[in-house]
């Protein structure tokens, strides 16, 4: 296991312990209190003054319901005078508000009227239709304006001391009022700390009881940045409490307010209800899954809710919860600049967001644990973010090719079948895969060998083809009484490691097997006993890789075999508006017992700790890289493995809908991502599947599934025509396989996203902010894919560069706009961007074969005639060669008449690296002659597309090469 997310549940534990010793100590004290909080004011009043905000810094902001103390009247007598107008009577406070800036009072998903709006101290008014009532009552989704909002002046905290500390300041919080949810915390502890200069973190807890904390391995850090690009602005001693996080900038340019507490709902911190409102900069919000819906999140009163579930994404935009959990969002704004914001919270909740544009916060429990990053491009945010989730697994080259996989082959036989068409019809194809169907009664760790054939020697076969095998792994263990021993329920059960009822009793789920117990994976000695029913089964069927289901955690009851009792945990006062109505809904109970804390708090990291655990398991077992693909995830699962996106529908929406769940998840960290290729569920059609391969053939995670029952949809099940254009997209793919690696490896080491939308490498073209029919792989290759019906030509949107289209070498000069271009049905069309260079080599029908092939490099010259590009290499599948140094980093360089090559790193030399060709697209006239390392070489020079070819006589790219026109 690598050093992130450890779950290491005493050592956070003492953390959390030293932490609080030493706040009581601070606070037990009162003249560390007095010296520190008058040092602090001073540094307060400072910074106020040094600070010239201006209204335009604060983009759409209104002042009067925004910040006051920070707008241009941002001295305290100016606000004093602004509040004296300002009459804090309810009525009043209850009329001024615009239909924007209603914060909802009453976001319970049953009817609100006057009466109940009115006893929350709330203000209620009805609006133009009733349709906000009607919507309430779905899960999540469209809401409308909130008929029952809250008043400017709710009581709420009052800013108390402040104290500088080693890592920033804190600020204690005290009401003393009660809101209308029980039990709240009445005193409260804002940590400010300023962790380094572009990462800021904000913790507001309870000082007095620890509550349950996320037990993510995040960076630790005891002394605040000398410098921060943000500056953290709380309202006075004794005022209403609210902060702001603003962006320093230096002339020219004005300080933007990125999170703004002023104006908003209030802040409330009960046990189960915890709510944080906020100002946005802009509209141009991104993140926040994981839901279906386009990329750009609209802002016009949706609902995303956030509680793991078993669920196939149906209608977009519904907001309402889906298998994983990722409470981080990405934002625009002026400029081309953005920030990122990241909630470490795993509890059941949701996310509002309203046109001010405003965004509140609901969770149930936990505690208020804030990361702001501050960029400025986006591509440094993903970096800032994974830095503290993790960065992103390397993959093993094989799991760069194309998989294969459906529910219902019967056999061995029918499995293989499919293998030996796809190699008859001559479609590449890595790994094959096999579903629940191989199992015994579908029983983990069992094969059916009476009925499904001998898996072990198909899996044997495939290994002797060059390919590779992954079968299905569900976390739920049969607990069935049975003559014949059951060792992973037996071992399980003696290693006291399922997850426990309220009572203490192993809880009882069902799924396929019947009645069934689940392994806590936040008990370390699930890791062994995982780790060994991976060897004793590993050690019959030689497989590869898992693909881990089912674990949201997903349960046919809802809660257990004897339902759930009756308690605070299992109805609580708030339950965000999840599928089902009830958190038990579809899963276990909340009040089930996990090692680390009740699965109220650690349900949504289910899929996360299985993912962990396997990771290890297959480490220790296979001694390779894993290979981890999870229908769950939480916040870091991209360190352990990749995802799919579950069970989405044959319908041209859903092929249209992976784009966007591709971006956000690789903006979550997880690069090894993709959505079931010709759909899951509902039979494909010919023309949808032909087009669909073509799109997946542009997924990280290249994989074509289906469900039992359903016709079978592997490529070579269909017409000539379409295993044709598969063939040719896939080998296209296989082509492009080194610089995907390459990717992948920059992804890992420095968590740079391998898919992004087009305005990451296009930040200050605002066209690109809504685009997400196109992508990019890292910043050299724009995919555009039809996703319609009998459509042959596309409305493409080029920014501002050269392109040339990668088959030919057309060249497209971008202007910002839309250019018609041709799609025909056999063709995928990718188009490289001027100034890059890409590896590549011939494909092959598996990795294996292709990793034999030569390198080819393809060098795309820029406006100013220049390229530069770099490759990855290592033998594909040693864990940490990158960190021990067994690889090879090549970096390539072109200008107006040369392109050279120079190894960085050669820690690699057991395959040797050599090159056979060179493509050079935009060379504006046919060269005279052509050199390769001083030596004349053979070239074809194409007028028409501008683009030289250069036969190389074989070159190592570990040695230094000078390619050279005239
Ligand atoms: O509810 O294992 O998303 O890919 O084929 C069905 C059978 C359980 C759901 C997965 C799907 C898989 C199926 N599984």
């Amino acid at each position: 296991m690598g050093n992130k997310s450890v779950m290491v549940g005493c050592f956070i534990l003492f953390l959390i312990l030293m932490n609080l010793a030493l706040l009581y100590k601070l606070y037990a004290d009162p003249r560390i209190q007095i010296v520190i909080f008058q040092s602090k004011e001073q540094t307060f009043q400072e910074q106020n003054s040094a600070m010239k905000y201006q209204q335009r810094g604060f983009g759409q902001i209104p002042i009067l319901q925004g910040l006051h103390y920070l707008s241009k009247i941002n001295n305290n007598k100016d606000l004093e005078k602004l509040e004296e107008k300002q009459p804090l009577q309810a009525k009043s406070q209850c009329a001024v508000v615009d239909d924007a800036y209603k914060f909802d009072c009453y976001p319970e998903t049953f009817i609100a009227t006057k009466e109940k709006c009115e006893a929350r101290g709330c203000c209620w008014q009805v609006g133009l239709s009733d349709q906000t009532l009607d919507k309430k009552n779905l899960s999540g989704g469209v809401m409308g304006v909130p008929f029952c909002y809250y008043p400017k002046d709710f009581p709420g905290y009052k800013t108390g001391l402040k104290a500088i500390t080693p890592t920033g300041f804190t600020v204690g919080l005290t009401r003393n009022t009660t809101g209308f949810y029980p039990d709240d915390i009445m005193t409260l502890v804002m940590d400010v700390r300023y962790e380094t200069d572009y990462r800021l973190r904000i913790r507001i807890y309870d000082p007095k009881n620890a509550r349950y904390e996320v037990p993510l391995n995040t960076p630790k850090v005891s002394k605040a940045a000398p410098t921060q690009k943000y500056s953290v602005i709380v309202s006075k001693t004794g005022e209403s409490f609210n902060f702001a996080v603003v962006r320093k900038i230096l002339s020219p340019g004005r300080p933007v307010v990125l999170f703004n507490t002023s104006g908003a709902a209030p802040l409330i911190f009960a046990d189960q209800f915890i709510q944080l409102s906020t100002f946005l900069p802009s509209k141009y919000l991104y993140g926040l899954g994981e839901h279906r819906g386009s990329f750009l999140h609209s802002l016009d009163w949706r609902r995303l809710v956030t509680w793991n579930r078993d669920q196939a994404p149906h209608d977009p935009d519904t907001g309402t919860n889906l298998y994983g959990h990722h409470p981080f969002y990405l934002m625009m704004e002026d400029g081309g600049r953005s920030h990122g914001f990241f909630l470490l919270n795993s509890n059941a909740k949701e996310t509002a967001l309203q046109p001010a544009p405003a965004m509140t916060w609901r969770t149930i429990g936990g505690i208020l644990d804030m990361y702001m990053f501050m960029g400025p491009s986006p591509s440094e945010v993903i970096q800032q973010y994974t830095e503290v989730i993790g960065r992103s697994f390397m993959p093993p080259y094989w799991s760069l090719g194309f998989h294969v996989c459906k529910y219902g082959y019967k056999s061995v036989n029918e499995t293989m079948a499919v293998v030996n068409r796809m190699k008859e019809a001559k479609i590449p194809q890595d790994t094959q895969w096999n579903d629940i169907d191989y199992m015994e009664e579908y029983k983990d760790f069992t094969t059916g060998t009476d009925k499904f054939g001998d898996q072990a020697a198909m899996v044997d076969t495939l290994h002797s083809m060059g390919m590779h095998y992954i079968m299905i792994v569900d976390p739920g263990i049969s607990n069935k009484k049975s003559s014949s021993p059951y060792p992973p329920y037996d071992l399980g059960t003696k290693m006291d490691i399922w997850i426990k009822d309220s009572q203490g009793k192993p809880l009882v789920g069902k799924v396929w097997p019947g009645d069934v117990v689940f392994p806590d994976f936040t008990n370390p000695k699930s890791y062994d006993y995982w780790t060994q029913m991976t060897k004793d089964f590993h050690d019959k069927v030689q497989f590869d890789g898992m693909w881990i289901d089912m674990n949201e955690l997903s349960n046919f009851y809802d809660g257990s075999l004897t339902g759930c009792p009756e308690n605070k945990y299992d109805n609580p006062p708030y339950v965000p508006a999840v599928l089902g109505g009830k958190l038990k809904a579809k899963t276990i109970c909340p009040s089930s017992l996990q090692n680390f804390s009740m699965a109220y708090n650690v349900h949504d990291l289910y899929g996360f700790t299985e993912t962990m655990a396997t990771y290890q398991a297959l480490k220790t077992v296979r001694t390779k890289r894993p290979f981890v693909i999870s229908r769950s995830t939480f916040a870091g699962q991209g360190h352990y493995g990749g995802h799919w996106s579950g069970d989405n529908f044959a319908r041209y929406e859903d092929m249209y809908l992976s784009i966007p769940e591709m971006l956000n998840m690789n903006m979550f960290g997880i690069s090894m991502i993709g959505a079931d290729i010709c759909g899951f569920h509902d039979d494909t059609t010919e023309q949808l599947c032909q087009r669909w391969q073509q799109l997946g053939a542009f997924y990280p995670f290249s994989r074509n599934h289906n469900d039992l029952g359903k016709k079978p949809q592997d490529p070579a099940s269909f017409s000539q025509a379409m295993q044709d254009s598969t063939r040719l997209a896939l080998n296209v793919r296989y082509a492009l396989l080194p610089y995907l690696y390459t990717l992948f490896h920059k992804s890992n080491a420095m968590g740079e996203t391998v898919v992004r939308p087009l305005f990451f490498e296009f930040p200050q073209d605002v066209n690109t902010y809504s685009i997400d029919d196109q992508f990019m792989w890292g910043s050299a290759l724009m995919i555009t894919p039809v996703l319609t019906q009998d459509t042959t030509v596309l409305n493409t949107y080029f920014p501002a560069c050269v392109w040339y289209d990668l088959n030919l070498g057309k060249e497209i000069v971008g202007n910002s706009s839309r250019v018609k271009m041709d799609a025909p049905m056999d063709q995928i069309n990718v188009y490289v961007r001027g100034g890059s260079i890409l590896p590549l080599t011939m494909a092959s029908l598996t990795t294996t074969e292709s990793r034999k092939n030569n390198f080819k490099l393809l060098v795309a010259l820029n406006g100013t005639g220049q390229a530069n590009g770099g490759l990855f290499w290592d033998d594909g599948e040693t864990i940490g060669t990158h960190e021990s140094g067994a690889f090879n980093m090549i970096m390539f360089t072109a200008g107006r008449n040369f392109v050279s090559s120079e190894a960085m790193k050669a820690g690699y030399t057991a395959e040797r690296m050599l090159l056979d060709s060179l493509f050079v697209y935009g060379v504006e006239a046919a060269p005279k002659s052509v050199t390769v390392n001083s030596k004349a070489a053979q070239y074809q020079y194409s007028p028409q597309y501008k683009s030289l070819n250069v036969k190389i006589p074989l070159v190592d790219l570990l040695k230094p090469l000078s390619v050279k026109w005239m």
